[in-house]
């Protein structure tokens, strides 16, 4: 069943004025079409940044724990509707049921955890330097925030910056990614059934150029939150730069699994195959190499050779299927690439590495699971961020080289170790230069009251999730309150 999907934009749904539009197909069966989108440019932009900027001069004023509130509704909202969203997410973007119902528990435990946030939004008192007079901090909201998402996780991202956004005070222009804005009309709806008085959140659907760089542009946005590619999030951060906006960017991942030789093999096949292949490999956090010690290197590759070539791939609405298409046909050029980059390389392709063979894949954009061994860690295809479902083997000596090797690219977003050994375990928290080490897990499985985010250039240095997201969104505001009743002059009066 298909529908003519529409912006929100100053508290009206409507069409673009291009009069144009696009379609939104099915990744596992192009001939299922979810819906038409219209095609948005700088008008629509700046309509919805207007209306955002209009309605902050109220929402500002609105206290924190009665925004929380509309959160904790909009977390009620999504539990009643979890399933439907699940469904429409896996037509959209092809993940399995049981991936779209967790990414959509991500932005239920989210909207939760931002209803409490509003209660708290913490700010500081210090005592003065000087005599009846009191020194005290408060976090202020910052004004229209621009948010910009990917596809690969359509309802928890999105969550994740527009909750702590509106909690904080600000309103919001949204810009979803035009693979999965079915999803996202549905996460603006929940919003507005849960009481968010319109204004505060408008959304624009579109292109990356048409729609996404006029947002970051606009004079009037003041604070960004950019999850995607590297190459993207370089230029909008110069282009912010030369406005002073605040950015926050969440870019690329080359995330490593250690398994050294005192770790649970079982455990550890478990976990690289779940990171590896969950979500098709689409995961900021995916699991793209393993490396592996020498001891257990040939027992473990056989291991997981065996299962990979095992995985039920297909179309994700289907329960009993565990890794669905690549995104789009793009995507899939890109994974097809990479695979033959790798042979290039002189890597050795021990599964996948082709389409899946089939005529119940003819009408999507299937991947088999792919796995290459004798891989060095200077090799593109252990360098790059791929995006799909290939995993690199990497053999190491000892566990120096294994932190030498998961260390040295140029990302830092996940990583991980399986260790039964106390000191290794506790060496590779202290020396992995990622923003998230997993000890005996996989690298993927983040959680929403967490900090979510990574080191070196998978980043700009912010963190979304937990805490410290919502110190992103508010600015600090000093206030010193003197009651002496007469001039006192700090540095001065010693
Ligand atoms: C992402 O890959 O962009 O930890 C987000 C995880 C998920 C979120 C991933 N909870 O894999």
């Amino acid at each position: 069943m298909s529908r003519a999907y529409q912006n929100y934009i100053a508290g009206k749904w409507c069409d673009a004025e291009s009069g144009q539009s696009s379609e939104n197909r099915n990744p596992a069966d192009h001939d299922d079409l979810i819906g038409t989108f219209p095609k948005s440019d700088q008008r629509e932009v700046n309509r919805a940044v207007a209306s955002a900027k209009a309605a902050f001069k109220e929402w500002r004023l609105v206290p924190a724990p009665k925004r929380g509130d509309i959160l904790k509704t909009v977390g009620d909202v999504m539990t009643a509707r979890k399933e439907e969203i699940a469904k429409v997410m896996t037509r959209e973007m092809g993940k399995v049921l049981k991936e779209t119902r967790g990414d959509t528990q991500e932005g239920i435990d989210t909207a939760y955890y931002a209803a409490s946030e509003g209660r708290r939004l913490f700010g500081h008192t210090a005592p003065s330097e000087l005599p009846n007079k009191m020194n005290i901090s408060f976090r202020m909201p910052i004004g229209v925030a621009g948010v910009i998402t990917p596809w690969n996780f359509p309802m928890a991202i999105p969550t994740w910056k527009i909750f702590p956004a509106l909690v904080c005070g600000n309103t919001v222009v949204f810009k979803p990614a035009s693979d999965t804005p079915a999803t996202a009309t549905t996460l603006v709806e929940i919003l507005l059934e849960a009481g968010l008085p319109p204004g505060c959140i408008n959304i624009v659907h579109g292109s990356g150029s048409a729609v996404g760089t006029p947002i970051t542009q606009h004079p009037d946005v003041d604070v960004i939150s950019f999850t995607g590619s590297s190459d993207v999030g370089k230029t909008l951060y110069s282009n912010a730069a030369r406005q002073l906006k605040r950015v926050s960017l969440e870019l690329g991942g080359k995330n490593g699994m250690i398994v050294m030789d005192d770790g649970d093999l079982n455990l550890a096949l478990e976990g690289a195959l779940w990171g590896a292949f969950g979500t098709t490999g689409q995961r900021c956090t995916a699991t793209s190499r393993v490396i592996l010690h020498e001891k257990i290197h040939d027992k473990f590759v056989e291991m997981l050779v065996e299962r990979a070539r095992k995985l039920k791939v297909g179309n994700g609405l289907d329960e009993s299927m565990e890794m669905g298409p690549c995104v789009n046909e793009g995507q899939r050029g890109v994974v097809e690439e990479y695979v033959q980059i790798g042979k290039n390389e002189g890597a050795k392709l021990v599964a996948g590495g082709c389409r899946c063979a089939g005529s119940q894949y003819d009408k999507g954009t299937f991947y088999c699971p792919t796995i290459f061994t004798n891989v060095t860690p200077n090799m593109r295809l252990a360098q790059e961020e791929i995006f799909g479902p290939v995993l690199s083997v990497i053999k190491v000596r000892d566990f120096d080289e294994a932190i030498k090797v998961l260390n040295g690219t140029i990302y830092g977003l996940s990583s991980s170790i399986y260790t039964n050994d106390v000191t290794s375990a506790f060496r590779a928290m202290r020396d992995i230069e990622c923003g998230i080490t997993y000890i005996n897990g996989p690298t993927i499985g983040a959680e929403a009251h967490m900090p979510f985010g990574g080191f070196k250039q998978t980043g700009n240095g912010h963190r979304e999730g937990g805490w410290e997201v919502y110190e992103f969104y508010t600015e600090t505001k000093t206030v010193y309150v003197d009651f002496s009743g007469r001039l006192q002059k700090a540095q001065i009066d010693t």
